[in-house]
Formats: C-alpha cells, structure tokens, sequence
C-alpha cells in the first residue's frame, strides 16, 4: 500500500495548523519529553536526543496521514524538515530529512571531508565521528598489522585528525574497531536517526536506530546543515515468530530474508522486525541482521525498542539513554494495526542455521542440504580458511559462543584443519575476550587474533596460502562475498554464515560437514558430536574498554591546520567538475556493456586500492577494472572506438576525456549494489563519463552518480539492454527540454552505421535536475554558499 498527503491534501485531514498548534500547546502545559535533558552520547557534552522533535512532527504527521505507523514511519517522520509541508507517499515522494548525527569511515572520510573543505564551513552543524578501521592490512596478527598499518597510512591518519579537530568532529584511532560497532557501544540510540559513509551503517538498527548508508557527499550535505533527501521508503515487515534454539543464530533471520528477498528484494524499503520473536534476540544479534540488511539492498533494517536494548545501552553505560527510551516507547514501537507494504513470516522455532554463497550473499542453503550442494555444484569441498567477527558478527555473544565450540573441541584434542581467523569488531571487544580467556582458547586451537578492523573483509588480506586463479573455499562471518571481495582470487568460493556454524567447519576442514548431525573424530581416535553451542549475550563481568582510543576534538579548533601536500599520492584536493554545456550528449561511446553483476567492487576495487581513496586521480586507474565486458566476457579490456584498438577501461576512458568525446557505461541489474562508496561515482565523472545506462541501480549507488553529475538512466523497457554492444554509440536527446519525470530519448547507433530509437526512464527530481546542471551537488552547495556571502 502507499498513502498520498501532500500539502493539497492537508486541510482534508481535518485540523488546521493553529489547531495543531494550540494541541502543542496544551501538551507542553502538563509536562513533555523535551522536559528531559539526555545527551545522545557520553562522549559528546550538550548534544541532547531530540525526541521533543519527533513527538511535535508525529503530532502534525498523524493528523495528515490519520492512520497507524509503522515503526520506519515513526522515525522517519519523526525527523522530517517541514512536517506541514511535506508530501508523504511511501516509495514515491522525496523526503528532506534531518538526521542527529553522521558517522564516516577511514576509507569514505577522505573524499566526504575533502568535499566539506570545499563548502568552507567552520564546523559540522550535526554530531560527527570518524573511524579508522578499512585500511589495516591483515599480514601476521592483531599488534604487528596495526603497527604496519598507522606507518604506512601515516599520512591518511594524520590529515583525518586533523580535520576532525578542525570541524569539531570525534576521531576513533586506528585500533578502535570497526566503525558499526563503536557506533553500537556508543552512539546509536533508539528512535534517533544517522547517516554513515558505509552501507552496513543500518547496524544500529540493532538498538532501534534509523541508520543509512550514503555516499559522501550525502554526509557533507547533513554536515553543513542541509537536510538529507531520500525518497519516503516502502514498509517491508518481517514477522517473527517462536524462538531459535541449538545451532541457530540471528544470523540465520537475515541469511534466510536475504534467500528471500535477493539482492535487490530490499531496494527502497526499510525492514522492520516485530512479533513475538523479537524479544528472543540479543541486542547484538539484532545488529548483525540489520547490518546485513545492506545485502539486500535496504535502506535500512530496525527492531522495536525492548528490554534487550535496554541491557545492551545499560551494560555500554547508558541507562539514562535507556530509561529515556523507556518514557518514549510508544514512538519505539510500530502502531497497532499499521500496515506493511509487504509481509514476511518467520518461525524462529523451525529456522535452521543457512549457509550462503558463493559469490552472491542471497544463495542460501540450509545447513540439512549444503553438503549434497557442495558436490551438486562441484564447489571445492576442502575449507581453506574459516574468518569469523568482523562489524557484522563480533558480539561479545558470538565470540562466547564460537570460544564454547573451540573449547569443546580442544577437549577432544582437536586443532583446526583449516586456517582459522578472529576479527574483534572493537577495542572493547577485544579486551573483553582477552580479559575472559577466549582469545587463549581461539589461539589454542591454532587461531589468529587479527587487528580490531576490517581486514580481509574489504580486501586487505596478505593471503599466502593459495596461488592467485587456484580453487579454493573459504567461509566467513562477514556479510559480502563478491567475487574476489576477500583475497583479489576470483576463483576464492566465498560462503557466508553464523560463527557457530564457521568455528565448527574449521575442525572439519571440510564444507560437508554439518555440526547438528555429523561427528569428528578426537584425538583418542574416539567420535564424538559437538553440543550446541551457548554464550552469554552480555558479559557477566561487564565490558572492559580496553586501550583508549578515542580523540576528542578541541572546543574551538579554527587555528588546527590540516594540510594535503601537493606531492601527495595518497591525498589530492578536489577541483570542481564542469558544469553541464546545455547540449544533448552526442555519440556517446559506450565505454563498456557490463554483464551480469556489477557491484561497486568491480566499478572501484577494494584491496590495495583503498591506499587511493583520497586521490582521485589515482583511484580511478581502478574504474570499472573488475567489470565484465558483455562483448568478450573478459574483464579491464575494451574497444577504443576511436583507434579501434584494445585497452584497459580507465586507459580508454582517459583517452575519449582528453579527446572530448563523453562516454556512457552500459549495465545490468542492480548495477553499483554493494558499498556506499561515492569513488564509484566520482571515477567515472573524473574521467569523463556522462550517463550510466542499466535495467536498474542499487540506491546508494544511483544517488552518488546524481551527486557527482552523472545520468543515472534506466531502461524503459529492459529487453533493450541487448540491443547493445561495446561497439555502438549512444545520442542522449531532448535534455534541454527535460521535466523530471519525463522518459529520456536514446538513440544507439551501431557500428554499421544503422541507428535506432529507445526510451529511458531516471529518477532524478527538481533539485537533483539542478545538481546535474551545476556539474556536481557539490558545485550547487558552493555557489549557494557564495551567493549567500555577496548578499550578507
Ligand atoms: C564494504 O563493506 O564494502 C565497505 C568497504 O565497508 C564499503 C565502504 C567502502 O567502500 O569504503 C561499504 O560497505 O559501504
Ligand atoms: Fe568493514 Fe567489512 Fe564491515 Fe565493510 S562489511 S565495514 S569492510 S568489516
């Protein structure tokens, strides 16, 4: 369903605004929410949680809409710019919103605060933190790699401290964790609403918060002020019912939606978990499936505010948080009777523990059949490496439960067979763990404590035990395994699963081997079944916050000088795109026709890459290296149409840019799913690209190429994805007189000279019309900021 209120509708839903007004009023006469001053974080002083704000805008949003929220809506709404005025259709109108804060990672940090630099603003206007966690290599073992890993970013780190001390943002140093989970233990509050530079940024859905990933220059718009605009999200509802027990895991919930859902099942939806179900989850167990929710596209996942959350912000030293939440509940829980736009029912009772993969995260498969389709689909039977933890799986309860199975396993006299990593998400993890024996007993059995951070899941991974192209299976607790995501290898078969599930496979050293029904043999050469595995949701000794490593910045830090050297490889200073000409786009290459995925892996590499990300000229040597070319199936090798000679992709791209020549990207569905990373955006613009064409785009993806000026177009009519090849040439027509909304006029023309006419749809409104005119969101907001300085 979808509801239409716009500002024609809103004497129709019967009050006035002085009516609503007077309500107020009367409201704040007997005592309100506001009343109470709560701080949203213990690390930031003054900063209070609004939740006056969403009480007031809930007030004049219920009367318009007049019907039961959902708990997405409730939030939403909760934080919209102008409540009276704005039109509210679910998966149709676009909502300015303003979010209480905003979060960045070391790898999307550089290029978001560059783009800050440039709107020459003293300070963020919302709370802001920034975490190093992406650019720790994983070599030898947890001390070492970060020592390697703050000499070699040295450069990276400093420019980020220094800017964070300058705009009055908190810096989490390398060693802190992975950004989702200090975010957890620290910031994430219920009922408030974030945006973060990384798509797993809706972890904090776990502690009943609306948190988006976006790409940088969506953050740089909420860090100057300006309110975020993201179209009013369809209702996916997830009943749960019954509870889990023995071998599953919350990781099961969201490897089994994600099997339902696919990979673009969530695109423009919020998941939101209710029934009976829910309270069965630890608070952490409820981050793990929202945090993954990024794998199906959503725009974010949330759970009701409950006593698990209260534990979980009680037990990181936030009760006045929770006894807050517990005055607000009735805006933390969904309205009774509020409708989903669709519905998913889970018994929790007869879940089994999944296994998805390889290559894509929504290939699930019940542990009860995955050994018949290990041999079905010839996958490589012998586990190579099993890595557990990362933001997604890190809990004090997953390390407990998978530290129970090693244990029971060291008992029988058992190492792994397999190469077995542990990945804490934080610091305080970390030292928690160690402090509770359990990276003893993970070391025990042969496993490696790497470095609180991202590691191999994004890449960054000296793996020595296969050859590039031999292959091998791995399994992991993350949440992505694109081809080639962990390791470079593509032929690397990476699965997905519980901790549990992973610990387990390790002693095996084999994918076929299924926990629940098969037995090992210890070292007395006698059989024996593991029990099912049990851990404590919270530390019953209570959290040990291990090193501290947090930087607070100064109270005034408008004398910090951040510097970028002009020499620099890793740090380059942004120089504005060039504003649209006026004129179609003419014979436009098509510079490559991707086949099937086409992730923001493929479109920007991770890996040895990330040294990149603040460099723009740099990091686009890696554009588009990683997709298929649909002409030869081969990936990085295209036509130069002008010299008819073969290169690689961003050779050629450079060439038509220095020849003039605009080029366009034709691709398939779901095109840029995957990361939030705007370099998927910004490489393509840098080197010329004008349009991307493709059947559809994941969200994040789409809104980034709008950001940096590019035309994100798609098909009207899919089927038209194979008249093209890398050999034809594309006339985007009819711009001038473009109206958001309308069809867009292709014309392709082949190589023999023939041509023909289709039709392409966009997304792109008033405002974001406006953007691909100036060149860049960015080039918008600069202009806007000097008008505003002649006028004063
Ligand atoms: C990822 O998991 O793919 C990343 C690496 O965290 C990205 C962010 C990035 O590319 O820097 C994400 O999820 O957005
Ligand atoms: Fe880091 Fe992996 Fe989480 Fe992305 S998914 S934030 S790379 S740990």
């Amino acid at each position: 369903m979808s509801r239409l209120v716009g500002s024609s509708l809103r004497g129709a839903a019967g009050l006035s605004r002085s009516s609503m007004l007077a309500g107020r009023s009367m409201a704040t006469v007997k005592s309100s929410i506001g009343d109470r001053k709560v701080e949203m974080s213990n690390l930031e002083q003054g900063r209070y949680i609004n939740y006056q704000r969403i009480e007031d805008n809930l007030q004049v949003v219920r009367s318009r809409l007049n019907t039961p929220l959902t708990l997405a809506e409730k939030i939403v709404y909760g934080h919209l710019d102008n409540p009276h005025e704005q039109d509210i259709q679910r998966g149709v109108s676009y909502l300015k919103l303003r979010p209480d804060r905003v979060a960045c990672q070391d790898a999307t940090a550089q290029m978001a605060i560059l783009q800050f630099m440039s709107a020459g603003l003293p300070q963020t206007a919302v709370p802001t933190s920034v975490h190093c966690d992406h650019l720790i290599q994983a070599q030898i073992g947890g001390v070492k790699d970060l020592a390697r890993a703050i000499d070699i970013n040295k450069e990276v780190y400093d420019f980020l401290a220094t800017a964070c001390a300058k705009y009055g943002i908190g810096f989490w140093k390398p060693g802190s964790g992975i950004i989702h989970q200090i975010i957890l233990e620290n910031y994430a509050a219920p009922g408030l609403m974030m945006i973060g530079t990384d798509s797993h940024t809706p972890n904090a859905g776990g502690l009943g918060m609306v948190a988006c990933g976006v790409g940088g220059a969506d953050a740089v718009d909420v860090m100057a002020g300006i309110p975020w605009e993201l179209k009013a999200p369809k209702v996916i509802g997830v009943y749960l019912d019954g509870k889990m027990s023995g071998w599953t895991t919350p990781k099961d919930i969201i490897l089994k939606v994600a099997g339902i859902l696919t990979v673009k099942g969530g695109t423009g939806a919020i998941i939101e978990y209710f029934g009976p179900g829910v309270d069965t989850l630890s608070c952490t167990g409820m981050a793990t499936i929202c945090n993954m929710g990024a794998e199906i596209g959503a725009t974010t996942s949330l759970f009701p505010y409950n006593s698990k959350m209260q534990g979980y912000l009680e037990a990181t030293n936030r009760s006045d948080i929770a006894s807050y939440a517990n005055e607000f509940r009735h805006n933390l829980t969904p309205d009774e009777g509020c409708e989903y736009d669709q519905r998913i029912e889970i018994n929790l009772s007869e879940l089994e523990p999944h296994v998805n993969g390889p290559f894509t995260p929504d290939l699930a498969t019940p542990i009860s059949k995955f050994a018949a389709e290990v041999k079905k689909n010839d996958w490589p039977a012998e586990l190579k490496v099993g890595l557990i933890g990362s933001c997604t799986n890190s809990s004090y309860e997953d390390m407990s439960r998978s530290a129970h199975i090693a244990r029971e396993a060291a008992a029988h006299g058992l190492k792994a067979k397999s190469l077995f990593t542990i990945t804490p998400g934080s610091e305080q993890v970390r030292a928690t763990i160690a402090r509770d024996g359990m990276i003893e007993t993970f070391e025990d059995i042969g496993g490696v404590v790497l470095a609180n951070a991202c590691g191999p899941c994004i890449g960054q991974w000296d793996r020595q035990d296969i050859q590039k192209g031999e292959k091998n299976s791995i399994i992991t607790s993350y949440n992505r395994n694109f081809t080639g995501r962990n390791d470079a290898n593509p032929a690397t078969h990476a699965f997905v699963a519980s901790p549990d599930l992973v610990t387990a496979m390790i002693f095996a050293g084999d994918l076929t081997f299924n926990p629940l029904t098969d037995s090992l043999k210890g070292s007395d050469g006698k059989e024996f079944k593991f029990t099912e595995p049990r851990g404590d949701e919270l530390p019953s000794r209570g959290y040990d916050p291990g090193e501290n490593t947090f930087q607070a910045p100064p109270k005034d830090g408008s004398s910090v000088n951040v510097a970028v050297s002009p020499s620099s490889d890793r740090l380059q200073l942004l120089t504005p795109f060039k504003p649209w000409d006026g004129k179609d786009i003419i014979d436009a290459p098509v510079l490559i026709k991707a086949k099937g995925k086409c992730t923001t892996d493929h479109i920007s590499a991770g890996g040895p890459w990330l040294k990149y990300r603040g460099h723009l000229e740099n990091i686009s040597q890696n554009c588009l290296i990683g997709a298929i070319n649909a002409d030869s199936g081969e990936a990085n090798k295209i036509l130069n149409q002008k010299t008819g000679e073969f290169g690689a992709v961003p050779t050629v791209a450079a060439a038509y840019r220095d020849a003039g020549i605009p080029w366009i990207v034709v691709g398939d569905e779901n095109y840029g799913e995957g990361s939030s990373r705007e370099h998927a955006a910004l490489e393509p613009r840098f080197l010329g690209g004008a349009a991307v064409l493709c059947r559809s785009f994941a969200r994040i993806h789409e809104t980034n190429l709008k950001k940096q000026g590019m035309l994100p177009l798609w098909f009207k009519n899919g089927a038209d994805y194979d008249k093209i090849s890398g050999t034809d040439k594309i006339s985007i027509l009819g711009l001038n007189s473009f109206k958001p909304g309308q069809d867009i006029e292709l014309e392709i023309k082949h190589e023999d000279g023939s041509t023909e006419k289709i039709l392409s749809t966009t997304s792109i409104n008033e405002g974001q019309w406006e953007w691909f005119k100036a060149g860049s969101a960015l080039n918008m907001m600069a202009s806007a900021a000097k008008a505003r300085e002649a006028s004063a």
